[in-house]
């Protein structure tokens, strides 16, 4: 057995090799492939050293998102001074808002690079999921492989929890490449979406591991919601973009290579986009395979996806398993660095299709920061694709909390996206094709086709209030949807 050859610990241990102040590098994109006992059992220590009146907090580093075990419990015990670069956990979410944590909030392809030059500090210990490791320093990942191969690189120790839950033969759709450092970077070798251009395996010295965790434990992966009327209409509209853009000739007849963000909007929008026959099966360049595109994949309506994770709820991940031979040749799992890869973006011609918390008239977009302050979770890799797609959209039910909050604003609070990367806005009343609009039409467009009808006249009072200019904006007002949320609770007037 492969763990022979380094010393086999149990979680307790293993967590007293991380001390107060350390930098780790985590594994985990999405739940998929998180830690789950090493950093649960460094929250129990930091729980403990708290008590007892010490000092104990870590600066986390991880793919993005990761699971309850990990981030949760590690916010939950106060345990983290700093976190980078994405996330989604309600307790980690509260504690970055109160200001007790640090969080940089990134582009998701950036992250390894920004470790490689040291803007991160020194990674001190790595503790990363696998199925495999041999005594040789072959680590082979599990569910996902996020920012993993940089992480066990650079780290100066290294932990592997060793989980037997998942099938060895996951190593037959990873594919791990690593950029080199500029002026030295070579394009990547990466022609199609599917293509494999690396190595199964990342490689760790593995004088650097101090010992494996053996662990039996699925990942915590939490369902999407069933899609609803607004999701279901979206991807519908979408649908019939797509399948206009192909009559127009402007897609060809092939299709190209579609990307969807992660969250309830996106799993639903797949199902409607991947049934619908009018668009032929296609290829994914994402970063996160769900649900939904395991059983497009099944039905051959998806050829295959490029994914830096399979955030899979444990029922569909046996599914995979149990039909290796279907899946393993059209799924690869990559590294963040080459999933993400905005140079392999605009190449491939790829579709990228985002959620958005709200949109302005102009088209910006905010992604991440409710009222322009309250993060929720973050960019994530919807810059790594927007910026560079071949057409971008983004996608949001107009309204929130049961119509106190327009999705379509005047002004957005927080820009993520700005006007000169987002291309298409779609909700459930209808869709805005922006591209070649002057601010002055995209605005007509986004109000009249996509705010929800109880909000237009206000937005479109706004638009008239609004003083002269290339793009008119009323200052004084620009925010008055924001602060008549949060004095009122609704951005409506009473
Ligand atoms: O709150 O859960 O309390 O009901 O936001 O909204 O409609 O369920 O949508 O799950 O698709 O998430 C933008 C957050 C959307 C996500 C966001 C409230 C709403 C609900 C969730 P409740 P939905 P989704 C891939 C690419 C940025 C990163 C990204 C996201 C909750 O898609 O984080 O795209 N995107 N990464 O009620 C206040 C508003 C709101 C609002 C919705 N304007 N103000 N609350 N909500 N609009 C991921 C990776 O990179 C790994």
């Amino acid at each position: 057995m492969p763990s022979r050859a380094f010393p086999v610990l149990t979680a307790e241990e293993a967590a007293q090799f991380i001390e107060n102040g350390n930098v780790v590098g985590t594994s985990g994109f999405t739940a998929a492939g998180a830690c789950k006992v090493v950093l649960k059992a460094v929250a129990a220590r930091a729980k403990a050293a708290h008590t007892a009146g010490d000092p104990f907090q870590i600066k986390l580093l991880t793919g993005a998102s990761t699971g309850p075990s990990l981030d949760g419990a590690l916010a939950e015990a106060n345990a983290i001074s700093f976190r980078t670069p994405y996330q989604s956990d309600g307790s980690l979410r509260r504690k970055i808002n109160d200001g007790s944590i640090s969080f940089y909030d990134t582009h998701l392809s950036h992250i390894p690079q920004y470790v490689e030059y040291g803007f991160l500090g020194n990674i001190d210990v790595a503790v990363v999921e696998a199925v495999s490791v041999s005594p040789e320093g072959f680590v082979y990942l599990t569910t996902s492989v996020g920012a993993s191969p940089t992480y066990l690189k650079h780290a100066d120790k290294v932990i592997i929890e060793l989980n037997r839950y998942h099938d060895p033969r996951l190593r037959e759709i990873h594919d791990i490449y690593t950029p080199a450092p500029p002026p030295n970077r070579a394009p990547l070798p990466l022609q199609h979406a599917l293509d494999r251009i690396g190595t199964p395996y990342c490689m760790v010295d593995p004088a650097k591991i101090v010992g494996v965790v053996e662990t039996n434990l699925p990942d915590e992966a939490g369902g999407f919601r069933e899609p609803d009327d607004a999701c279901k209409a979206i991807g519908q509209h979408v649908a019939d973009f797509l399948a206009d853009e192909m009559k127009a000739g402007r897609i060809p007849k092939s299709m190209l290579p579609v990307q969807a963000g992660v969250g309830n909007v996106a799993n639903a929008v797949m199902a409607t986009l991947g049934s619908d026959h009018r668009i032929p099966a296609f290829p994914m360049f994402t970063e996160v395979v769900m649900d939904s595109m395991i059983d497009l994949i099944a039905a051959g309506r998806v050829t295959g996806a490029s994914t830096a994770a399979l955030t899979l709820s444990p029922e569909k991940l046996q599914e995979v398993y149990a039909n290796f031979n279907r899946f393993e040749r059209s799924l690869v799992l990559r590294p963040q660095a080459v999933s993400n890869n905005p140079e392999a973006v605009r190449r491939l011609g790829v579709i990228s299709m985002n959620t958005a918390l709200e949109v302005d008239i102009y088209g910006h977009v905010n992604s991440t920061n409710v009222c322009g302050s309250r993060m929720m979770n973050g960019i994530g890799g919807s810059g790594d694709f927007t910026r560079n797609a071949y057409i971008s959209i983004f996608m949001t039910p107009s309204i929130a909390k049961n119509g106190a909050i327009s999705a379509i604003v005047p002004f957005a609070s927080h820009v993520d996206h700005n006007e000169h990367s987002v291309q298409v806005v779609v909700t459930e009343h209808g869709l805005a094709d922006l591209r070649a609009k002057p601010p002055k039409e995209r605005a007509r467009l986004i109000i009249d086709n996509c705010a929800d009808p109880s909000y237009r006249p206000l937005l479109n009072e706004y638009l008239q209030s609004s003083a002269m200019g290339h793009m008119p904006h009323n200052l004084a007002r620009a925010f008055e949807f924001h602060t008549r949320f949060l004095e009122t609770g609704s951005m409506m007037p009473k």
